[in-house]
This record gives structure tokens, C-alpha cells and sequence, in this order.
């Protein structure tokens, strides 16, 4: 399977947060990293008042299904110290699944849903995703993240 995942991070040492899951998953046993994008300092979008955010996005390629890739996902949040906090809340590193095999693959049940269903409007998962997987489709209608990060910077 392919997955873009989005990265970001707005407490602690951000780019170290970013950097050491990239490399944690590059060393784990089936996956490895295709793409990252650069990492961009962004406003913090909804939640709580707090700090800017760094945000990347990155290319996978693993022999993990959809909730094993989620399950490792989380287990990294962990280990840089991620605490149960309010929805949107300040954290030391979020990782999220953005979309699977170039945007075919869908999940939705309580878990997981992709693609992420906050995507499209999202300006901060989009830049950097376009620069790494531009010609991937977000929706069933088959628009592209270059297309939609094209009309989330003309809204701006
Ligand atoms: N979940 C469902 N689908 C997914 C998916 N595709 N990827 C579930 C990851 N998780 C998914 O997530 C809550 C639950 O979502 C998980 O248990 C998982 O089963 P969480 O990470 O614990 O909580 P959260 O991140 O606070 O909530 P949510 O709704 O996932 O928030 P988002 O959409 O991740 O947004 N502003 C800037 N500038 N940069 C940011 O990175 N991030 C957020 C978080 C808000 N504002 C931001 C940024
Ligand atoms: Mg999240």
C-alpha cells in the first residue's frame, strides 16, 4: 500500500518531533519513506489559543493495512508524548493518514476515514502535500490536490 501522511507539530522541539517519526518509520521492518516535503510554519487552525504549527507531509510506501498504518501512527504520537487533550489541542507531533494509493482506496467506519474528511479546505495539509503527491485524487469526483491546493491559496 501507498499512503500520504500529514505530519505537524507545535510543542517542544517541532522540527525534531517531525524529524525522528519520519525516521522511526523509515526504520521500521516493511515501510519506507518515498517523499517528504518541506516543512512549513503554519497558523494554528481552530482549537484552543495556541503556538504555530510546523507542518510536512510524507509519502509511504508499507506492507501495512489502513488501521495497522493508523496503529503505528498513533503508537509514534505517543512516544513524543502526545496527551489526551481538547479536539484541535496544542501537541508535540499529530500524524494522520491523508489518502491511500494515489486516492483509490477509501475507509470510513470509527476509526479511521479516508480520505481525511478535513482535506480539502485545509491549506496547511495541502501545500506540502501537492509538492509530493500533486496528481493524487482527494474525491470521488476526481479532483486532484493541486487543484484543490490551487483553489485553497485563491480563497486566500
Ligand atoms: N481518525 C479518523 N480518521 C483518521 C485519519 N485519516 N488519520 C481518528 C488519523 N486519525 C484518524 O484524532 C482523533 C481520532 O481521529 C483518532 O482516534 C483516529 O481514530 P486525534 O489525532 O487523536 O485528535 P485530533 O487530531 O485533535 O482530532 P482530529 O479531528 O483528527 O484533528 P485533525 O483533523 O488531525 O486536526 N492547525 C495547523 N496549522 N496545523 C495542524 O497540523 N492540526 C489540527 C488537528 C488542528 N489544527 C491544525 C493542525
Ligand atoms: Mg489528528
Amino acid at each position: 500500500m501507498r499512503a500520504a501522511i500529514g505530519l505537524g507539530s507545535n510543542l517542544g522541539d517541532r522540527r525534531a518531533h517531525i524529524e525522528q517519526a519520519l525516521a522511526a518509520l523509515e526504520s521500521m521492518p516493511g515501510v519506507s519513506v518515498e517523499a517528504v516535503s518541506t516543512l512549513i510554519e503554519t497558523e494554528p487552525v481552530g482549537g484552543p489559543p495556541q503556538g504555530p504549527y510546523l507542518n510536512a507531509a510524507a509519502l509511504l510506501s508499507c506492507e501495512l493495512d489502513p488501521h495497522g498504518l493508523l496503529a503505528v501512527l498513533q503508537g509514534l504520537e505517543r512516544g513524543a508524548g502526545r496527551e489526551p487533550g481538547p479536539r484541535w489541542g496544542p501537541r508535540p507531533l499529530d500524524l494522520d493518514v491523508l489518502l491511500l494509493d494515489g486516492g483509490e482506496r477509501v475507509v470510513r467506519d470509527d476509526e479511521l476515514e479516508v480520505p481525511h474528511p478535513r482535506l480539502s479546505g485545509r491549506r496547511f495539509v495541502l501545500e506540502p502535500l501537492a509538492e509530493i503527491a500533486p496528481h493524487w485524487k482527494v474525491t470521488a469526483g476526481g479532483r486532484t490536490v493541486e487543484e484543490l491546493c490551487e483553489n485553497c491559496r485563491a480563497r486566500l
